[in-house]
């Protein structure tokens, strides 16, 4: 009996090149170790003619979109819009309830997301910035690391980085341009070949990022190229009021929003939120609302043929899928639209893992995650590739096949030029870089639409200051000196 030994944290290349002679006895033992540790053990013809295995690790499929919130699918209880591709990764997968970027706007998110690193410590605090990227960071990109591994890699759509991590140097054997209807048809053109080793591929999606255009189709200027906002718009003008989404629940600004929200909302932006603002009355926001379900209902479409082509190609049980976004948008919710904002529809996205017969299936998970942190820990476990000891970002692999989890972190962080974020599991802190009133403490659990600032409260001194102190303690670990500049002093005296 010829059995390929599993070695688990090293490559799969390095694996299959140890061949042991066992007793054919040998051979269920391993598969049931195989099975436990979540590798996929799948017999392979030997060259005796003997039936061989090996810890050959899954295909990854990750799937991007751009701008979509955690709560704009239907099965995070969304009712206005229907999304079957991502609720049969629900299904059938793990969702992870309280996923943060590391900085909700493209730029920074998609480079933490390809590097495991917090952007500003590259120098990227907000899009229109060049990254400053060093040798140790570029040769530990997501895309060398999988390739590493010796997996056939593949980039399709929308990138959006720093020249460095353009996909072809950065890994990934093939680029496909196109991001949106073309995106599926080459993905699928991809994972269907014939092929002795597993692949990599992204699908980064531009949608529903369009509903930016929104706004230039209610003045009546529809940018080349974006007619189908300017359609949906039309479409959404005729349509009565009942078939257009409600104002959300926490559609009133708050009454104590730091000056910061105002301060950094630009007149000129394809999407001026703090014009619209002003100038859209309700109707205007459920069309925006409308528009928006109708994107991410496109692009779930797109998502769904990949998905049923993935099942047609045979290679469901031997795929693991990772679904996110760059970043959410504010979706009418306190009178904003767009992102860049540390308000949940702007910095919480979906994340949905599904490998099947190891991954469990219709979890939903509360840990703090990090996307831009934990994807890529996450995605070179299961292609069994060491990451850098120095990244922050932990894997999710133990919380998506079920092991106890004992200790998981208290906080994660999300930046941005304007300030920083830190979500504990009950509070969220802000604070900002500009403004006289730079703080707000909401407390997630009793007010999830974050209307009340608890930042004056007297009752809620000590949870204001230990979360000071947790983002003094952050500033530290991360080596985050540009925070360390505006953050606010700690009352040590103080629990
Ligand atoms: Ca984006």
């Amino acid at each position: 009996m010829l059995v390929i030994l599993p070695r688990f944290r090293s490559s799969w290349l390095a694996g299959v090149v140890t061949l042991v002679c066992l007793p054919a006895v040998s051979a269920t033992p391993q598969l049931s170790s195989l099975a436990q540790s979540g590798q996929s053990a799948q017999p392979v013809q030997g060259s005796d003619g003997d039936v061989a295995v090996t810890n050959r690790p899954p295909n990854i499929l990750l799937i991007i979109t751009d701008q979509q919130h955690a709560d704009m699918m239907s099965c995070a209880g969304n009712m206005h819009l229907k999304t079957p591709a991502m609720d049969r990764l629900a299904t059938e997968g793990i969702r992870f309830a309280n996923a943060y970027v590391t900085n909700p706007v493209c730029v920074p998110s998609r480079i933490s997301m390809a590097t495991g690193v917090m952007a500003g410590r590259l120098g990227v605090l907000n899009n229109g910035v060049r990254a400053h990227v060093p040798s140790e960071v570029n040769q530990n990109s997501l895309g060398k690391l999988i390739k590493s591994a010796g997996y056939d890699t593949f980039y399709g759509g929308k990138v959006h980085m720093c020249p460095e991590l353009n996909p072809l140097d950065a890994g990934y054997d093939e680029y496909f341009r196109d991001q949106r209807e073309a995106l599926p048809v080459a993905c699928i053109e991809f994972l269907s070949r014939k092929r002795d080793r597993p692949f990599f591929a992204v699908a980064s999606f531009i949608n529903p990022h369009d509903i930016c255009f929104a706004y230039s189709a209610y003045k009546g200027k529809s940018p080349r190229g974006k007619s189908s906002v300017e359609d949906l718009y039309q479409q959404a003008l005729n349509l009565p009021p009942e078939q257009l989404p409600p104002l959300p629940d926490n559609f009133r600004i708050p009454e104590l929003e730091p000056d910061a929200i105002d301060l950094y909302s630009k007149a000129t932006a394809v999407t001026p939120a703090g014009t619209m603002r002003k100038v859209y009355d309700e109707r205007q926001w459920r069309i925006y609302r409308w528009i928006y379900c109708r994107l991410t209902e496109r692009v779930d479409q797109h998502i769904g043929q990949i998905l049923d082509a993935l099942k047609r190609a045979g290679l469901e049980e031997e795929t693991l899928i990772v679904f996110t976004s760059d970043h959410g948008d504010m979706d009418a919710c306190h009178r904003l639209a767009s992102k860049g904002r540390f308000y949940e529809q702007s910095v919480r996205v979906p994340l949905l893992m599904r490998y099947k017969g190891t991954i469990i299936p219709g979890k939903v998970a509360e840990h703090l995650v990090s996307s831009g942190l934990d994807i890529l820990p996450t995605l070179c476990s299961y292609a069994g590739v060491d990451v850098p000891g120095s990244l922050l970002g932990k894997s999710l692999r133990s919380i998506a096949e079920g092991r106890l989890v004992e200790t998981w972190r208290e906080y994660v962080v999300t930046e941005n030029h304007t300030g920083r974020m830190l979500r504990s599991k009950q509070f969220k802190y802000c604070v900002y870089r500009d403004g006289e009133f730079r703080e707000s403490l909401v407390d997630m659990q009793k007010d999830p639409g974050e209307m009340q600032n608890l930042v004056a409260v007297p009752e809620y001194r000590n949870v204001l200051n230990r979360h000071q102190r947790y983002l003094q303690q952050w500033i530290a670990l991360s080596g985050d000196a540009d925070a360390g500049l505006f953050a606010v002093h700690v009352d040590s005296t103080r629990d």
